[in-house]
Order: structure tokens, then C-alpha cells, then sequence
């Protein structure tokens, strides 16, 4: 399964490290963090239509739908209601462009960093090319707002987008 990371907010690195998560870190851990944001954004630009198949988006999950290219298939995740809110029930709407994966794509919910078990959201075909299911994500005890959308189609890869929530 050929997997490429697009889609994540533009300049994500800021706001995966929002400041409720960096005060709770130890001096060591932050340096770690630190290091790894350096290193991460070093990769950045390799990630940007390096070859022209992907493309590197903003996923502002209040504002839009989240979208990548996943090899040649164009990947988009809407999320509604908008603001999308933790504690709530939420729409998933898929979009698959081009060829149609042979079985249902699905979801998987999670956050940055951080396991809070398995949260899968199921799709099932809503129209040509489009799949819709529901979920809630859950309000995380720490207090981070920031999660992530792994969304699996089956033959063809998988493609993360990561965006925050309300509370
Ligand atoms: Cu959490």
C-alpha cells in the first residue's frame, strides 16, 4: 500500500505545536520537539508536487473540504456541521475522483501524538464518486484540539489531513 502524507494546514508545524501542548512539556521533551519540527519542516518542501502527482494543501476543516491527491486519485473530505466541534455528531463526506475503489473507503480518527483508541468512521456510497458516514470525536482530556483524518481507500493508499476542532 503506497502511502503519501499531504494535506495539512499550510505552515502546519505552529499549530501542531499550539501552546497548550508546548507548556506541558518537560524541557527535555520540548527540546525533542523542537528538534523534530526542524527536521520535519527540512522534509517540507519534498513534500510539495515533488513530482507533480501530489499536492500539498491547507485543510481548514471549518472553512472547507480537506483535499489531496492520493497517487493519481483525487482525495476530499468534508466535515459538517461547520464549525466542526468535538462531542458532537459529524457528517464525513468523501469524494473520490476518477477510478472508484473496489471496496467502501473508510475513516480512522485520531490525534496528533497522542492514541485515543480506535475511533473509525465507515463509509458507505452515496453517489458516483461520493461516500458519507458519521462520527464523533471525542473532547481529549488534555485539552489539544488537534486531530487527525486517515482516510483508507482500499487498492490505493491512504492520505492523512490533520485539523483542529472546537470545543
Ligand atoms: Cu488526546
Amino acid at each position: 500500500m503506497l502511502t503519501k502524507q499531504l494535506g495539512t494546514y499550510g505552515g502546519a508545524h505552529p499549530t501542531l505545536l499550539g501552546e497548550e501542548s508546548l507548556v506541558r512539556l518537560n524541557p527535555k521533551a520540548r527540546l525533542f520537539v523542537t528538534i523534530f519540527c526542524v527536521a520535519t519542516l527540512s522534509l517540507c518542501p519534498t513534500l510539495v508536487s515533488p513530482d507533480g502527482k501530489t499536492k500539498r494543501i491547507d485543510c481548514d476543516a471549518h472553512a472547507g473540504p480537506c483535499v489531496a491527491y492520493l497517487e493519481a486519485t483525487l482525495v476530499s473530505l468534508e466535515m459538517s456541521p461547520k464549525p466542526v466541534k468535538a462531542m458532537q455528531e459529524l457528517t464525513f463526506t468523501l469524494g473520490i475522483g476518477g477510478e472508484q475503489p473496489a471496496a467502501n473507503p473508510y475513516i480512522d480518527l485520531g490525534m496528533v501524538g497522542m492514541d485515543m483508541g480506535r475511533n473509525r468512521v465507515n463509509l458507505t456510497p452515496e453517489a458516483d464518486g461520493v461516500f458519507r458516514g458519521t462520527g464523533v470525536i471525542v473532547r481529549c482530556p488534555s485539552g489539544r484540539r488537534i486531530w487527525k483524518a486517515t482516510v483508507f481507500v482500499p487498492d490505493v493508499g491512504s492520505v492523512e489531513f490533520v485539523f483542529d476542532v472546537v470545543y
